[in-house]
């Protein structure tokens, strides 16, 4: 992409009143943290697909994960998932990131994988497999501790297949125990992250089925407790960014996690199918930055944007720059947005200049201006042939097939 495609691209937008200087900060300033779970290999219920060079343990994951950095800039930390990413010393794992420039993100509990679970974890009918649960999420608190990490993300797999399997209300209270017994032991600077989904593994009911209900959860718990809202979770149709704003204005939205699907939980690289959907949620967020109001400025100021897929056909690490520039063009387009010009139509109760003023930001190309800010990091223009140029997916190669599942 030449200059000149910048300077025409920045006399476009200069002329409908768009701050570029605001917008390059805030492009610059994006930070998108990456799953451990997405450099693994995965699969659908139906068969996991063995990839060659996949990392065989934690510590490859982040070295992974630094490629990706490398090329994008955008995503330096990443999440992981206990006991999947177990380690004997979390001091080590800490310290091979920053070696790395990297750091630890969120840290997610698993209570989802032991047969003990069938039935549930923190809901389950039997007083010890509850306990060995919640042992669990505390043991989760005590990792985040040492890894430094503030976020702690919770979704569980516990939910019941056939009416009269379960006693919904009980279980309620069971994960609000539970629950409530974590959030006691967090440190005053961690949070909670709620994530809900609507069905799947449990095909009757899901203890956490929607945000409304992993909302009163945050509200019973505290301050500390927020909502996260993954983008695969909803029943089809339903309006996400809707959730997203009326979250924001409650101070409850704690981060993302995307990807997109088509059907259900399909955890496909974010964008693929729902572009639209992206640059509208984002939309939301930077509407609610124009607000005066101090909490709902924290609670987008601390939104913790987090990829979660799972990549099973396509080659790991190239799936996650996908992802990542998929999310940057979304949050590019949504900064083309000219709020008074949405807001002025919104007051004179103009419905069509309203829609135009939202959906032209979305028509522009961005790509001019989205080399420009790589340029200026000192990024390579095209992260993602930078990468498949480097050599280092030849280099991984040696680590053979077998490596992490998931
Ligand atoms: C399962 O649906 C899931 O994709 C959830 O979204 C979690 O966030 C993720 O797995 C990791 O446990
Ligand atoms: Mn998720």
């Amino acid at each position: 992409m030449s200059d000149k495609a910048y300077a025409v691209f920045e006399e476009q937008q200069q002329a409908r009143g768009i701050d570029l200087n605001q917008v390059r900060a805030k492009l610059k300033a994006l930070k998108v943290e990456t799953p451990s779970w997405g450099y693994g290999d995965s699969g659908t219920r139906f068969k996991v697909f063995k990839k060659n060079g996949v990392p065989r343990n934690a510590f490859e994951k982040f070295e992974d994960a630094a490629q990706v950095q490398k090329v994008t800039g955008l995503a330096p930390s990443v999440a992981i998932h206990i006991p999947w990413d177990k380690v004997d010393d979390y001091g080590k794992l800490r310290s091979h990131a920053e070696s790395l420039g990297m750091s630890i993100g969120a840290i997610n509990p698993n209570l989802f994988q032991e047969d003990e679970y069938m039935l549930g974890s923190v809901t389950n009918a039997d007083p010890a497999i509850r306990r060995k649960a919640t042992d669990h999420l505390l043991e989760c608190v005590e990792i985040a501790r040492q890894t430094g990490s503030r976020d702690l993300s919770l979704w569980f797999a516990d939910g019941t297949n056939y009416p009269g399997q379960g006693d919904i209300r009980n279980r309620k209270r069971w994960m609000q125990e539970a629950l409530t017994e974590m959030y006691k032991a967090m440190s005053p600077n961690m949070r909670m992250l709620i994530e809900y989904k609507f069905f799947e593994p449990g095909f009757y009911h899901t203890d956490l089925a929607d945000w409304g209900m992993a909302y009163n959860l945050a509200q019973q718990l505290g301050p500390q407790a927020q909502v996260l809202v993954d983008t695969g979770h909803h029943a089809q149709g339903t309006n996400v960014e809707h959730i997203v704003a009326y979250l924001i204005d409650e101070q409850r939205l704690g981060g993302f996690h995307f990807n997109s699907r088509k059907y259900a939980d399909d955890d496909l690289i974010v964008g693929a199918t729902n572009p639209y959907e992206l640059f509208l949620i984002f939309y939301q967020i930077l509407e609610a930055q124009t607000d005066t109001n101090r909490g709902i400025l924290d609670t987008v100021d601390n939104i913790a944007y987090m990829i979660d897929q799972s990549h099973n056909i396509e080659a790991k690490i190239p799936a996650m720059i996908r992802s990542l520039l998929n999310v940057h063009t979304q949050y590019a387009k949504s900064l083309l947005v000219n709020f008074d010009e949405v807001r002025a139509a919104q007051e004179a109760n103009d419905v069509l200049a309203a829609e135009d003023a939202v959906r032209k930001a979305y028509e522009f190309d961005v790509s001019p201006l989205l080399i420009a800010i790589r340029e200026e990091q000192g990024l390579p223009a095209d992260p993602m042939k930078a990468y498949l140029q480097s050599g280092y997916q030849e280099k991984i190669a040696a680590r053979g097939k077998g490596g992490a599942s998931w």
